[in-house]
Parts: structure tokens; sequence; C-alpha cells
């Protein structure tokens, strides 16, 4: 790991931990989720009930993994096209969590979103976890994002963040539930990523920890 597990308090509960990723383990976790996707490939999640399509694209690692269509929001533990097991969480991921969390549990969800160049994320809540305890934690890789952060009600207002590749955010505590979203990635701001756009890994607990699981 290139910097320590302190990191910056942006606001309550969200943790800002700059280049926490070298740009040899930026390159690293890339090849990793280039793996991961030929196993599991990119999807276009769906609106539920309107079926309008996103235009960030998906995968996942790890146990369960988070999809949208028709039918609603919900992680499962298979790819929803090819009906196979999501590949397991790339072990340089794991060691991000286990760095920064604070938590002993492993994660149970990796999602990868893909944003090609003009793709964004409306903003929302994750509230498809079964518990919020574990704070969520989000590694940027690729084009710069213009991140926004809002409270915990809709209307709350929003302050605007850059999250830039080998960004490492830890969003917990009062954090772990407010609004969010992308309004834009930067188009050539990293040269990471051949083509250019943006991925983003967030690490979850979806599942409540065992009981007389020591914290
Ligand atoms: C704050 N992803 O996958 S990462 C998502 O960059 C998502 O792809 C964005 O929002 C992305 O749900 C933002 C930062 C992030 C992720 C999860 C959060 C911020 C969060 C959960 C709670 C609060
Ligand atoms: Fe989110």
């Amino acid at each position: 790991m290139a910097a320590g597990p302190k990191g910056v308090a942006v606001r309550p509960g969200a943790v800002h931990h700059p280049r926490l990723l070298d740009a040899a383990a930026q390159r690293a976790l890339v090849e990793d989720l280039r793996a991961a996707a030929s196993a599991a490939p990119f999807f276009t999640p769906r609106m539920p009930r309107s079926g309008k399509p996103f235009s960030v694209r998906m995968t996942n690692c790890g146990p369960l993994g988070w999809v949208s269509d028709v039918a609603g929001y919900r992680y499962q533990p298979h790819h929803p096209e090819t009906g196979r097991p999501w590949p397991p969480i790339p072990a340089a991921a794991l060691e991000v969590w286990h760095a920064v969390s604070g938590r002993p549990e492993p994660p149970e969800a990796c999602l990868v979103n893909f944003y090609a160049p003009g793709a964004r994320m409306g903003l929302h809540q994750d509230r498809d976890e079964e518990t919020f305890d574990a704070p969520v934690v989000s590694v940027s890789l690729g084009d710069t994002a213009v991140f926004r952060i809002g409270g915990t009600s809709r209307n709350d207002p929003t302050t605007s963040l850059k999250l830039a590749s080998g960004d490492v955010f830890v969003f917990g505590g009062e954090a772990r539930l407010a609004f969010h979203g992308i309004d834009r990635v930067l188009a050539g701001s990293s040269t990471l990523l051949e083509k250019g756009g943006r991925l983003n890994l967030t690490l979850r607990r979806v599942t409540p920890p065992p009981v007389g699981a020591s914290a």
C-alpha cells in the first residue's frame, strides 16, 4: 500500500485517501479487473419498471453482485446474463478493504462500474444491503470523476469533489446513507485506461456478520 490508513475526512463519515494506490498498483488492479471481466462480462443495468438503460456498465466480483433490471435492484450470487457465479474479489482490492474499512470481515460484493466518456450516475442512496454497519469503500481508476455528495435527504445541500485515479474513499457512519452521484468524467485526465474512461470499484458488506463474530 502506498499510503497509510488514516485519510482525510471530507465530511462526517466520508474519508478520502488520495492516491492510496500508486501507478504500479493501479495498473495491476486494472489487469485483475480485465481478467474478472472476461469471466463476468460488463452488462448494461436497467432501471426498475421503465427498463431505461444506465449509461454506466457494470460487473461484479465476490459472493454477491448488485444487479438492476425491470424487476428491481438486488444482490444475487450469479451473473444476470451468463448465469455463472461472480469471480473472486481481486486480492489487491481485499487489501484495500482491510487497510481502510476498519472491519475484520471481508467484503461480500465488489461492484465494478465502467464509465465510457459521457457516462454519469444520478444522485442516489445505496440501500439495497441488509446492513449499513460496514462502510462502502470506493476505488477510482482512470479518468477523474466529478462526484457529488449530499445528506441523507434528497433535498440536502450537496458538495462536489474530484475522484482521481488511485483514490480510495470510505463512506461509513453518517455518510453511509448519503445521497451521491457522478456528474461527469473528465475525458483525457488519465492515461491508465488505453481507450479512456473510468472504472470504479465499490467494496461492500451485504449481510450482517454471523452472530457471535467479534468486531
Ligand atoms: C457514498 N458509484 O456504485 S463511488 C455506486 O463512482 C456508486 O461509480 C459511484 O455510487 C462511482 O453505488 C460513486 C463513491 C460512493 C460509493 C458508494 C457510496 C459513494 C458512496 C455509498 C454511500 C455513500
Ligand atoms: Fe452509490
